[in-house]
C-alpha cells in the first residue's frame, strides 16, 4: 500500500482528550485501492464506555448552558466547515468514493446544517402556557434535553448525516457520543477535530469509532444511554430497537428505501430521464433516497427506457477525484461483490436485462461498476430489495392507478416521486403516497436541510430528523402545573 498519503492519525476523542484505540484500522480510497486515507482507533466495548461515562458526566453542565452559549458553538463549527468545504469535500470523495463536487456539496450541506440548528439553539420553543381547566391554575408546556445520546451513522453521508444528528443533539442540550462507520472514519474524525475546537465542556461531545459489535452495542446496551440515533440497514436497525427497547430508551431509526419514481404518458420526457439518472445513479446508487424502481405508463415505457438507456452510456464511471466523472466508485469490495451478485440474481429470476452492471477496469485499481437497467415484474426481487448501488429497474404500468398501486407495495415508506404535467394527478400522488416525503419532477434523492427527514413503514422508526421537527426526539416535554 502507498503510504505517502496518509494524514495524521485519526484518534478517539474522549472526555475532551484524543486517546488512542484498543487496536487500529486503515480506511481506504474506493477510486485507488492502494491508497490508505487514514489509520484510525478502534475502540472495544470498555473504551466505548468510558465515552458513555464522560458525556453522563458532562451532560449537566452542558445542559444547563444557555441557548446563546449553543448557538456560538455550533455557528462557529458551521463556519469551519463551510469555510473548510473544499479540503473536507476532497477527504470525503477519497473516503467514501462520491464524486468531488458531490463531496464539496456534501460538506457545504453539513455546514449549513450547523448553522441551522445554531439558530434553533435560541428557539427552543414548545413552551406553551395554557389556562388550566381548574380554576386559578396555569399549566404549561416546555422541553428538556434528554441527556446522552448515543448518534451511530453510516459511510454513505459520512459527514453531512452525522452533522444531523450532532447539531441538533447539541442544540437542545444533551450530550453527545458518535459512532460513525469504520469505512469513513477519517471524515469522523475531521468533523470531530473540528467540534473539539468549539470550546464544548470536556465530554459534552465524544467520537469513538469502532466496529458496531463492540461500540454499537455498548451504546445500545448502556443504561447510561437515554437515545439512540441510527442511520443504517433494516438488519442492524432492528438489532439496536431490540436493545433499545429491553431498557426503554428512546429510539429513532432510518434505514433502507426502495422508491418508487412514476413516469406518467403527459411527463417532460427529458426532465424524467434526468430525474431517473440523478435520482437512481448519482453519488453511485449508494442513497436510501435512491429512485430504484422507475414505474413507467405503457404509451411511454419504451421511449423513455431508450433515453434513459442511451444517457446511462455517456455517463463517465471513474476515479472519484478525476474531472468529469459522473459516478463514483462503490464504497467497497464487500458492497460491490452484494451490487454484482444482485445484477447477476435479476438476470437468473429473469428480469430483462438493458445494460450496465458490469465490473469496471479503470487506470487505478477500484471498485468501479457500470450503472445497471433491468425491466422487471413488481413481484422480482430486483423490484422489491434495496440494493444500495448503482442499479435500477424499470416496470411498466398499464395507467397511473396501476402505477399508483406498485408504487405503494413495497415494505418501504421513505419516499416516492412522480414526474408529470398534470397538476391533479401530482396532488392525488401528493395524498396517497405511503411514504414519508413526496417529490413532483424531482428526484427522489437530495433533499433540503432545513425541513423534516424520514419514511414509514420499513424504512424509518420513531420521530422524523432534521429540520424543527428534530426536537421531538433530542427532547423530553414536560407538563407544569401552577395553582396561583
Ligand atoms: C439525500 O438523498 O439527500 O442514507 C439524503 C441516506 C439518507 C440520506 C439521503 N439518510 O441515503
Amino acid at each position: 500500500m502507498k503510504r505517502s498519503d496518509l494524514q495524521q492519525k485519526a484518534r478517539q476523542y474522549i472526555n475532551g482528550r484524543w486517546q488512542s484505540g484498543v487496536t487500529s484500522g486503515l480506511s481506504e480510497n474506493p477510486s485507488d485501492t492502494r491508497e490508505v486515507v487514514t489509520e484510525y482507533a478502534r475502540a472495544d466495548r470498555s473504551q466505548a464506555e468510558l465515552a458513555i461515562r464522560a458525556a453522563a458526566d458532562a451532560f449537566p453542565h452542558w445542559s444547563q448552558s444557555t441557548p446563546q452559549r449553543r448557538a456560538d458553538v455550533l455557528d462557529q463549527i458551521g463556519s469551519e466547515i463551510l469555510a473548510r468545504r473544499e479540503e473536507l469535500g476532497l477527504l470525503l470523495a477519497r473516503e467514501e468514493g462520491k464524486t468531488l463536487p458531490e463531496a464539496v456539496g456534501e460538506a457545504a450541506r453539513a455546514g449549513q446544517i450547523f448553522k441551522f440548528f445554531a439558530g434553533e439553539a435560541l428557539r427552543v420553543s414548545g413552551s406553551q402556557v395554557l389556562a388550566s381547566v381548574r380554576a386559578d391554575v396555569q399549566v404549561d408546556v416546555t422541553r428538556e434535553p434528554l441527556g446522552v445520546v448515543g448518534l451511530i451513522t453510516p459511510w454513505n453521508f459520512p459527514l453531512a448525516i452525522p452533522a444531523w444528528k450532532i447539531a441538533p443533539a447539541l442544540a437542545h442540550g444533551n450530550s453527545v457520543v458518535f459512532k460513525p462507520s469504520e469505512l469513513v472514519s477519517a471524515c469522523g474524525w475531521a468533523l470531530a477535530e473540528i467540534i473539539s475546537r468549539a470550546a464544548l465542556p470536556a465530554g459534552t461531545f465524544n467520537l469513538v469509532m469502532g466496529s458496531g459489535r463492540e461500540v454499537g452495542q455498548a451504546l445500545v446496551d448502556s443504561p447510561l444511554v437515554d437515545a439512540i440515533s441510527f442511520t443504517g440497514s433494516v438488519a442492524t436497525g432492528e438489532l439496536v430497537l431490540q436493545g433499545a427497547a429491553r431498557r426503554r430508551a428512546k429510539v429513532q431509526l432510518e434505514m433502507s428505501g426502495k422508491n418508487p419514481l412514476l413516469v406518467l404518458a403527459d411527463a417532460d420526457l427529458a426532465r424524467a430521464v434526468d430525474c431517473a439518472v440523478q435520482g437512481a445513479y448519482f453519488s453511485t446508487g449508494q442513497r436510501c433516497t435512491a429512485s430504484s424502481r422507475l414505474i413507467v405508463e405503457a404509451p411511454v415505457h419504451d421511449a423513455f427506457v431508450a433515453q434513459l438507456r442511451q444517457r446511462l452510456a455517456s455517463l463517465k464511471v471513474g476515479h472519484a477525484l478525476e474531472r468529469g466523472t459522473d459516478i463514483g466508485p462503490v464504497v467497497d469490495r464487500v458492497q460491490l461483490a452484494r451490487n454484482l451478485a444482485a445484477v447477476a440474481s435479476a438476470r437468473e429470476e429473469g428480469a430483462e436485462h438493458v445494460c450496465g452492471g458490469e465490473a469496471l477496469q479503470r487506470a487505478t485499481v477500484g471498485h468501479y461498476m457500470s450503472p445497471a437497467l433491468f425491466l422487471a415484474r413488481p413481484e422480482q426481487r430486483i423490484a422489491r430489495e434495496e440494493i444500495f448501488g448503482p442499479v435500477a429497474c424499470v416496470l411498466r404500468a398499464d395507467d397511473y392507478a396501476h402505477a399508483l398501486q406498485i408504487a405503494n407495495d413495497t415494505p418501504f415508506g421513505l419516499c416516492a416521486g412522480i414526474c408529470t404535467t398534470s397538476l391533479a394527478r401530482a396532488m392525488h400522488f401528493k395524498r396517497h403516497a405511503k411514504v414519508g416525503m413526496t417529490m413532483v419532477n424531482l428526484p427522489t434523492a437530495g433533499v433540503d436541510y432545513h425541513v423534516p427527514f424520514g419514511g414509514r413503514k420499513a424504512s424509518s422508526y420513531g420521530p422524523r430528523e432534521q429540520g424543527r421537527h428534530a426536537a421531538e426526539f433530542y427532547t423530553s416535554v414536560k407538563t407544569g402545573y401552577v395553582h396561583a
